[in-house]
């Protein structure tokens, strides 16, 4: 742990030599939380960022925590925005989140991860053209190979290359959390894109300040040990991005006033 952030986080919170975590200087880095096929509220918080962004001449740093597509109708919308609209001037992080993982495990294993299509995989699979019927029961093994003929060679490529963590300064970027008390090397993959209340109720110290989706808060969770962003857009409207600079914390939202 560094020893800073561990003063901090020990320290009363009006205690005059109290050290907040930090991202390096001359450094800004945005996060944004789950989008789940929201294409049109990405492309707000996009204009948002960017307007933010302007006259900022240090190294910008975009970080997605996960969960681009599902339960939103423009998964394949939204894939195809980050590929040929990227935040220009901006090192761009994706994060894999859940969903993702589920989509890659259904191309392997249609008949186990047939779970997918119940929450929210039936929108990915319409939006790159196989669509479902409502009281049909589909062969996942057929549907497998329709998504497998339908998806870009590009969009596999890019949910492959997903990262499972970031970092930056005292800052973790990860889609859902981590287990406490094992250290972030010894971290299972199950772990960082599906854990929930193990994480999110636990006041336990975790070496980094973490920020996170995965889990659905109605107002960004700002907690000593945790930064949970995740404000459910695509049912609220509510697409959050974390702004970091220096010691500074603030947000980025579309649907409410900033
Ligand atoms: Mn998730």
């Amino acid at each position: 742990m560094k020893s800073s952030v561990k003063k901090w986080l020990a320290g009363a919170t009006d205690s005059p030599d109290r050290v907040k975590p930090r991202v390096d200087a001359g450094q800004r880095v945005y996060s944004i939380g789950d989008i789940h096929g929201r294409l049109d509220l990405l492309r707000q918080l996009h204009r948002m960022i960017e307007a933010d962004a302007r006259g900022f001449t240090g190294d910008r740093i975009l970080v997605y925590l996960g969960d681009y597509i599902d339960r939103g109708m423009q998964s394949r919308e939204i894939i195809d925005e980050l590929l040929d609209a990227p935040l220009a001037g901006f090192e761009n992080v994706y994060l894999l989140g859940n969903h993702e993982q589920t989509l890659l495990d259904f191309l392997q294993q249609p008949r186990v991860a047939a779970g997918w299509l119940a929450w929210g995989g039936r929108e990915t699979l319409a939006s790159y053209g196989v669509p479902l019927q409502a009281h049909a029961r589909p062969d996942p093994e057929q549907l497998r190979d329709e998504l497998q003929s339908r998806l870009p060679e590009r969009h596999l490529a890019f949910y492959r290359n997903m990262q499972m963590t970031h970092q930056a300064g005292d800052y973790l970027f990860v889609h859902a959390g981590i287990r406490p008390g094992i250290p972030l090397q010894e971290q299972s993959n199950e772990d960082l894109l599906w854990i929930r209340e193990d994480f999110t109720e636990s006041s336990a110290w975790h070496e980094y300040v973490v920020v996170h989706g995965h889990s659905i808060f109605e107002q960004v969770e700002f907690l000593p040990n945790r930064i949970g962003i995740d404000t459910g857009a695509y049912a609220t409207g509510v697409l959050t991005c974390l702004v970091l600079e220096g010691e500074e914390q603030r947000l980025l939202q579309t649907g409410v006033r900033n």
